[in-house]
């Protein structure tokens, strides 16, 4: 298309005006401040975990919108995941393969694990969160509460009983050993108590939900807080 001579002249006036390349940079200058100020303030984590016994990678956007992409093998692990991705409002995709031939025990402990790794990479030195965080969830008949810590600590206190040993195909006690591994790399302490329930599927499921609620709250960055650590010691 051809240019109209008004266009033309307005064009070559304001670019060899000796005003546009000031105002060029100015323009470049604000897109990079921002762009950079963009960039820092997300919380990203990227873990690659592999072992003679799995092969696990996590992807983690603390700031996300409850997306999950899971593809473990364990079918009850990823229905469980799912609850934490969508109460946490986190981004979470886990791909994992493990030696499932033996049983989902290494499986669902190395997701524990490697979970707890994209937290703590996330989170980086921890300024500005909230630090604590806690949680009720009920399900029907089912009640459980999970309180945590990102305190820099590793610690499980997990009172949970279920009426049955299984979901499905799924070994219950497998749970223990996934927030066990959480907690070890995660370095939070980490308290769950089921406070009732008679489905085993519901107590598994209100124990994910408050612990992706909980984790939601202690990771928000609180706004009083702002490159503040919240300890009075120093560190975390
Ligand atoms: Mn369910």
């Amino acid at each position: 298309m051809e240019l109209r001579p008004p266009y033309s002249t307005l064009f070559l006036s304001s670019v060899l005006s000796p005003l546009f390349p000031v105002s060029c940079a100015l323009i470049w200058l604000l897109y990079d401040t921002y762009r950079q100020t963009d960039m820092s303030n997300e919380r990203l984590a990227s873990i690659d975990r592999s072992t003679k016994e799995t092969q696990i990678a996590v992807e983690l956007n603390l700031d996300g919108t409850g997306a999950a992409d899971l593809d473990i093998g364990v079918p009850f692990l990823e229905h469980m995941l799912d609850q934490v991705a969508r109460h946490g409002m986190f981004d979470l995709a886990v791909k994992a393969k493990g030696d499932l031939e033996i049983d989902a025990h290494h499986t669902v402990e190395d997701v524990g694990i490697s979970l707890g790794q994209a937290f703590r990479q996330a989170l980086g030195d921890k300024r500005g969160i909230r630090r604590y965080g806690h949680a009720y969830v009920p399900l029907d008949e089912a009640l459980s509460r999970v309180v945590l810590d990102f305190s820099g600590r590793p610690g499980l206190d997990y009172h949970v009983e279920y009426p049955r040993a299984r979901v499905g195909e799924f070994d219950i006690d497998l749970l223990r050993e996934f927030f066990q591994g959480f907690v070890n790399h995660a370095m939070v302490t980490l308290h769950i108590d089921n406070i009732r329930g008679r489905n085993t599927h519901h107590i598994a499921e209100t124990i994910f939900k408050a612990f992706g609620r909980s984790l939601r709250v202690a990771v928000e960055r609180d706004p009083r807080m702002e490159g503040i650590l919240p300890s009075t010691k120093g560190s975390l």
